[in-house]
């Protein structure tokens, strides 16, 4: 078939129809992109003579995307979330903010409601056989570079099978396991001790996967921890390290890999005065610093929707 339907009045006006734009009821915005998405997608039906099978064939695979609730997962993987960091990247550059920690990706499988605690947390809950002790521990800094006392510092990652609490398929994991927030002290500092994660990999039988091995592409992450990093007056940071060596550094099947985000890991003695299940553990120093609001705004915070759960 070569037929070209997109620009007739017949499909013009359909598609003024489906999104209700000659109605003032409704919501504006909502309509607004309604009919741009829906306007795209059939201007594309058009150009590549997708066909009806095509056609079921994705309407179906939605149906099995949400069954697994893995939509905002697919969304990391097929680069959405990282391009949404690159527009607001590409704002601040306009608005000449610059010096802060950069950001990456949040991810999908953030849990609200872990305990905070003051200067440094334990966070590793349930043993891990096959994961070493970790201290992960720096300094929060505000745009003039001074410390930030009172600062609340958030971090969230797998375990040794690359699973997160509330997400673990093999129900193996406490809740909150690997997760916590801690307030920085008077000088700044935050420290966790945990233990070392590895990456991620998706749900294998999940619609995610079934997508990425089409496009013969793998749906790895490697090892990272997570952060969000919160303080008064500041704009709250959502950001990422990796485990330096990790062969899929730059490699993420998420795009979430940023230069500055790959702190030196270094061994180090006396775990064991620590509470770490080994004397010998690693090390990561890492530092942030937060930006300035906006006209008195943290004018990039994002709301989504985010699991929440009882400590
Ligand atoms: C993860 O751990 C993650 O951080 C992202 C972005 C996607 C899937 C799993
Ligand atoms: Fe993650």
């Amino acid at each position: 078939m070569n037929v070209k339907v997109f620009a007739t009045q017949e499909v013009q006006d359909l598609l003024k129809a489906a999104a209700n734009l000659d109605s003032d009821k409704g919501d504006a915005r909502t309509k607004q992109i309604a009919h741009r998405l829906l306007s795209d997608l059939f201007k594309a039906i058009d150009d590549l003579d997708i066909t009806p099978d095509e056609i079921w064939a994705g309407v179906n695979y939605l149906n099995k995307l949400g069954q697994d609730g893995e939509a905002a997962l697919l969304a990391a993987g097929l680069g959405l979330e990282k391009y949404l960091d690159i527009r607001m990247d590409a704002e601040d550059r306009q608005a000449e903010i610059d010096g802060g920690t950069p950001r990456t990706i949040e991810g999908p499988l953030y849990v609200e409601g872990a305990p905070v605690r003051d200067g440094a947390s334990k966070i590793d809950l349930d043993a891990d056989a096959d994961a070493g002790p970790l201290v992960i521990r720096g300094t929060v800094r505000g745009p003039d570079g001074k410390p930030v006392a009172g600062a609340v510092v958030e971090c969230w990652h797998a375990n040794s099978k690359g699973f997160y609490s509330h997400f673990d398929p093999t129900g193996a994991q406490s809740p909150f396991n690997l997760r916590g927030a801690v307030r920085t002290q008077d000088d700044g500092t935050y420290e966790f001790r945990t233990l070392m994660p590895v990456g991620y990999g998706c749900p294998p039988q999940g619609a995610t996967q079934q997508l990425l091995n089409v496009l013969a592409r793998h749906g790895n992450r490697p090892a990272h921890v997570h952060f969000f990093v919160k303080a008064d007056g500041l704009r709250k940071l959502t950001t990422q390290i990796n485990i330096e060596g990790d062969p899929l550094i730059w490699d993420d099947f998420a795009y979430a890999t940023r230069e500055d985000l790959i702190p030196p890991v270094v061994g180090k003695s006396g775990g064991a005065a620590l509470g770490l299940k080994d004397d010998a553990y690693k090390e990561i120093e890492f530092n942030f610093t937060l930006t300035p609001l906006v006209e008195g705004k943290d004018n990039q915070l994002v709301n989504r929707l985010r699991t929440a759960a009882a400590a």
